[in-house]
């Protein structure tokens, strides 16, 4: 053997971790825990382990279980012959675990439902408990969470059941493996080479979301093809459904509208016609033939070019019925999008999808659900929350989450979206007295027949770069919506904590300094792209980078001057009595907050008022200085985060250390973009300057407009 090939076995033989870390295995790495104490700790209290019973599911629950004891500690700790020893870490259901069973753990197990799990110490054993092999499975990830984040396992006492019964990512995956608003590569779904072909990243996806709790997934695009529907993908959704099983997560699927007459070559798609609804019931019996446990239908339509029932003269409801009778036999939902503004409407694109949905309030079958965004427009860094949460009591509403990052900073920008979604999911809408905060409105929607139905979806970041989500810590949001689609009173702190220790380290010091660089990371990119209220104010089409001067374009409401509003006297939206009045769609405190100029929060301020150059703000400044103050704080912050993160060197592999610190630099770079794009704009309506102290923009406002970028990742495939 020659020298050479011998260093290289032996650097492998001596290297610290065999894998290397390209962020393939997420937050489930399972390295060694480093800290000897723990080591310790953890060895001592387990002895021998094992997952008790029969089901495909026990056994992924039994594998992973098996996987993370054997890289997280040093000792082999031996799966153990019979559940009756000493030590041992068992996990089961009563019905599958004879141990288990004879615990009686009834009383425990009553309020933990259908996917709860509970987690205790009994004298000398450790137990996972649940009422389904499901609440097992996710049991057992929490147990290797705990040891992953090194905490204490010697007196256990954890329930945990999810506050919410759909879970699930919307993935706007295209057939042809483009992604809309995708920026982690093609998408993970190789239409291509299945149903034969099983890609093992398949097992790691449904891993990692099982990890979360997240339980569903919807395969495709809401901007929908209709061959989907045909039968030989079909038979390749049932390859996927049948990997994802065991994981208990469910396959959904998007439908488009007008998929009787591209596939069924019927001549109509009208929601009332015999011979469509006879087209969608078939359509539903073959898919639950091949999918016994299929989900149900996401649906975009009537939205930004989408056939839906309008164009037959029908309601949204006339047409998420008809879906919905299809699939009621079966079990299957409707999630039915409220995403939807018209050119024609002239009214305020803020009211519309209220206007729309709320006088059909109680007017739905009772298997679907309205799907509504975080906000009334579009995703944007920070939205008010949508008024139709809390509106709409006969009708199940859910949560619409958008996890890749189209309007934070795409691919490129470190953005922890966790805060953003819990100040819409803690905000009071006041709609039934104070309480009616949008988690609790989640949390109790109902059916008319009064059974609880109630979700969440987050619009995916995945895709088939090697890291999954393009940049390392677009991670973190995947992480982020699952957790807090478990259970939303989690803090963004907690979430980040976990996250960070699973994923890089549990040295204190670099948790912390992480946490602070992702807790402050949402505030940095609300004031370098959109401060005080401002929104869509993106460049058209791929909407990466500022473009706040379009505004030729043929439909009012893409251009971003119709949403800043900016003139001679000030900037902003009035949205009050005496603008668009959106505000009376909130009920009463909080419209009255939202449309006094004083009360309104200022991060809202711009979003519901047009306020002068030189008025005050509560500092006493003028809001011209405020808004230059906030796109400078946005920057520095990011400056900040890069000389943090630069301040970890040596504390995190090199090669994730150098990915980070250059997308830190391209964001810092972009930050700064985004301040001086917007602020020579805004300054040729404000004509004042930017104060004294501050870098003055770069370039001129014309050079800013010139930049163009024509294959920006994500954009939409038919645009
Ligand atoms: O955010 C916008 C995106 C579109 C998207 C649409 C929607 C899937 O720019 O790409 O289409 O929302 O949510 O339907």
């Amino acid at each position: 053997m020659s020298k050479t090939i011998l260093i290289f076995f032996a650097t492998l033989f001596f290297a610290p971790h065999i894998y290397a870390e390209d962020g393939y295995r997420l937050w489930l790495r399972y390295n060694k825990i480093k800290n000897a104490q723990w080591q310790k700790s953890y060895q001592d209290h387990i002895k021998c382990w094992l997952v008790e019973g029969n089901s495909p599911t026990l056994e992924a629950a039994s594998k992973e279980l098996g996987m993370g004891l054997e890289g997280l500690l040093d000792n082999k700790i031996p799966k153990a012959k019979s559940s009756e020893q000493q030590g041992i870490l068992i996990a089961g259901t009563p019905t599958g675990s004879p141990l288990i069973a004879k615990m009686r753990l009834e009383k425990k197990l009553e309020p933990l439902g259908n996917e709860g799990f509970t987690i205790f110490t009994d004298k000398t054993n450790t137990v996972i408990a649940a009422n389904s092999d499901a609440g097992v499975l996710y049991g057992v990830f929490h147990f290797l969470r705990l040891l992953q984040t090194n905490q204490p396992i010697d007196n256990l006492n954890i329930s945990s059941s999810p506050k919410l019964q759909r879970r699930i990512l919307n993935h706007w995956d295209n057939l042809d493996r483009t992604v809309e608003r995708g920026y982690a590569g093609f998408s993970i779904w190789n239409w291509h080479t299945l149903p034969d072909y099983l890609d093992p990243r398949y097992t790691d996806y449904a891993r990692a979301n099982a990890s979360i709790g997240i339980n569903g997934t919807v395969l495709t695009n809401v901007n929908a093809n209709a061959l989907v529907l045909r039968p030989d993908y079909l038979e390749k959704v049932k390859a996927l459904a049948d990997l994802l099983r065991p994981y208990n997560i469910k396959v959904y699927l998007t439908a488009r509208f007008s998929a009787p007459i591209e596939l069924g070559k019927l001549s109509t798609a009208d929601p009332l016609d015999p011979t469509v609804q006879k087209w969608w019931k078939e359509k539903a019996e073959e898919i639950y033939r091949l999918v016994p446990d299929f989900g149900g239908f996401v649906v975009k339509a009537n939205s930004e070019g989408q056939p839906g029932p309008q164009n037959y003269g029908r309601s949204h409801a006339d047409g998420a019925n008809l879906l919905a009778d299809a699939l009621a036999p079966h079990g299957g939902i409707v999630m039915w999008r409220a995403f939807v503004y018209s050119a024609e409407d002239t009214t305020d694109r803020h009211r519309q999808a209220y206007s729309e949905f709320v006088p059909m309030d109680g007017s739905f079958r009772s298997n679907v659900m309205i799907q509504v965004k975080n906000g009334p427009i579009d995703f944007q860094p920070r939205e008010p929350a949508h008024p139709m949460f809390g509106a709409m009591p006969e009708t199940p509403l859910m949560m619409e989450f958008q996890i890749t990052q189209e309007y934070t900073g795409q691919g490129t920008h470190l953005v922890f979206l966790a805060p953003m979604w819990k100040e819409v999911l803690d905000f009071d809408m006041q709609t039934n007295g104070v309480g009616s905060t949008v988690a609790n409105v989640l949390r109790s929607s109902k059916t008319k027949n009064k059974e609880t139905l109630t979700g969440i979806a987050g619009v995916s970041n995945v895709g088939n770069d090697r890291n999954w989500t393009g940049y390392h810590f677009g991670q973190a949001n995947w992480y982020a919506f699952g957790r807090l689609a478990w259970d939303s009173d989690f803090s963004s702190e907690k979430i980040a904590d976990e996250w960070i220790r699973m994923t890089f380290s549990n040295d204190e010091k670099f948790v912390e300094s992480v946490k602070k660089i992702m807790l402050n990371s949402h505030e940095a990119c609300v004031n370098y792209m959109t401060p005080l209220g401002l929104h869509h104010i993106m460049a058209t089409g791929h909407h990466y980078g500022p473009g706040p001067w379009v505004g030729d374009l043929s439909r009012p409401e893409w251009n971003p001057t119709y949403y800043h509003r900016a003139d001679s006297l000030g900037i902003g939206f009035d949205r009050t009595s005496s603008g668009s009045n959106a505000v009376e769609q909130y009920a009463m405190p909080v419209r009255e907050m939202f449309s006094s100029r004083k009360k309104c929060p200022e991060k809202y301020l711009l979003w519901f008022h047009h306020v002068g150059w030189n008025e005050k703000l509560a500092s006493g400044k003028t809001l011209w200085v405020e808004l230059c103050e906030h796109y400078y704080k946005g920057a520095n912050d990011v400056a900040e985060m890069r000389r943090n993160w630069q301040s970890l060197k040596g504390m995190v592999d090199e090669e994730r250390f150098s990915e980070v610190d250059m997308m830190l630099q391209i964001q810092e770079k972009e930050a700064k973009w985004w301040r001086d794009a917007c602020l020579s704009y805004f300054q040729t309506f404000s004509n004042l300057p930017i104060p004294e102290g501050y870098e003055k923009p770069a370039h001129t406002l014309d050079f800013y407009k010139s930049l163009d970028y024509p294959y920006s990742p994500g954009i939409r495939p038919r645009w």
